[in-house]
């Protein structure tokens, strides 16, 4: 016999904005944090963070949180902190991404999101590691997302909803995020729906239509919210080129090397952004 409990997102006549608050109300009530501000998802390389943006005031299982998935990978800390930065802003940090490539479907890929913007976020930093299709960047380095172009032929909005996504990365927070640090180059993000990294083909594909990063997230994510009302702030850590734009095979621990040693400079990158938001 299954033990198996139905995920509350996978039942199509559940409304997942109210699973979203149900979520924020769990997060309250765990963390004693009423509200927050700012919401940060973090990727391949970004997990150090959440201890330089400000006083952990509670670190929760994301299992505990209504919807929320088992981390598909390691790496990928399945936790959700509250952080209180030196200037008092209540930051979400969400180290429990789930993935489109999972199989779940985009409820669950965007419900951290919802969840996010359930607390009262208004502003969502997306953070995630990346393959860069310019020659001149290097492994290492951190790129703002200027915009997207979305290639899983999926979208989180359901039935006639149309939502504008002009401006969708906001060119406000990337000022911002410019005035910590002026080197910080842009580039527009292809979210492919892997787990498979691309074909030099495919690079090629996404290089001609106007694209400068490959990755599987944040895109979906980024239209959800949009459609909440939040502002939103990209990060891509670039952790590889892009297949064929670098000569030698894609590896995952090549991957999780790269993000491991740029870590303690992207992270303290992202700790005085965030504390200018
Ligand atoms: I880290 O080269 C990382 N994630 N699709 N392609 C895609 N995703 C990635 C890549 C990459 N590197």
């Amino acid at each position: 016999m299954s033990t198996h409990t139905p995920h509350p997102l996978d039942d199509p006549a559940a409304d997942p904005f109210a699973i979203a608050a149900d979520a924020a109300a769990d997060i309250a009530r765990l963390t004693g944090v009423e509200s927050h501000d700012i919401a940060l998802t973090l990727g391949s390389g970004w997990g150090r963070a959440a201890e330089l943006i400000g006083e952990t005031v509670a670190s929760i299982p994301a299992t505990e949180v209504t919807g929320f998935s088992k981390p598909a990978l390691e790496g990928h800390a399945g936790t959700l902190r509250s952080v209180r930065t030196p200037g008092g802003k209540h930051v979400l940090v969400i180290g429990a991404r789930t993935h489109y490539y999972e199989g779940h479907g985009v409820r669950r890929v965007v419900h951290s999101v919802r969840t996010a913007a359930a607390t009262g976020a208004r502003t969502m930093v997306l953070t995630n590691g990346a393959g860069g299709i310019r020659e001149t960047w290097t492994p290492g380095q951190p790129v703002l997302i200027s915009d997207h172009i979305n290639l899983t032929a999926d979208s989180p909005l359901e039935g006639a909803t149309f939502i504008d996504l002009t401006d969708l990365y906001s060119s406000r927070l990337r000022d911002i995020a410019r005035t910590v640090d002026p080197s910080l180059d842009e580039g527009v993000y292809c979210q492919f729906r892997g787990p498979h990294y691309e074909t030099p083909a495919e690079v090629q594909m996404a290089k001609t239509i106007g694209g400068h990063l490959v990755g599987m997230s944040t895109a979906l994510e980024s239209i959800a919210a949009r459609q909440a009302g939040m502002e939103v702030l990209g990060f891509s850590l670039v952790t590889n080129l892009a297949a064929g734009i670098q000569k030698t095979p894609l590896s995952h621990e090549e991957v999780i090397e790269a993000g491991r040693e740029a870590e303690p400079v992207i992270s303290s990158l992202l700790a005085r952004v965030i504390g200018e938001l």
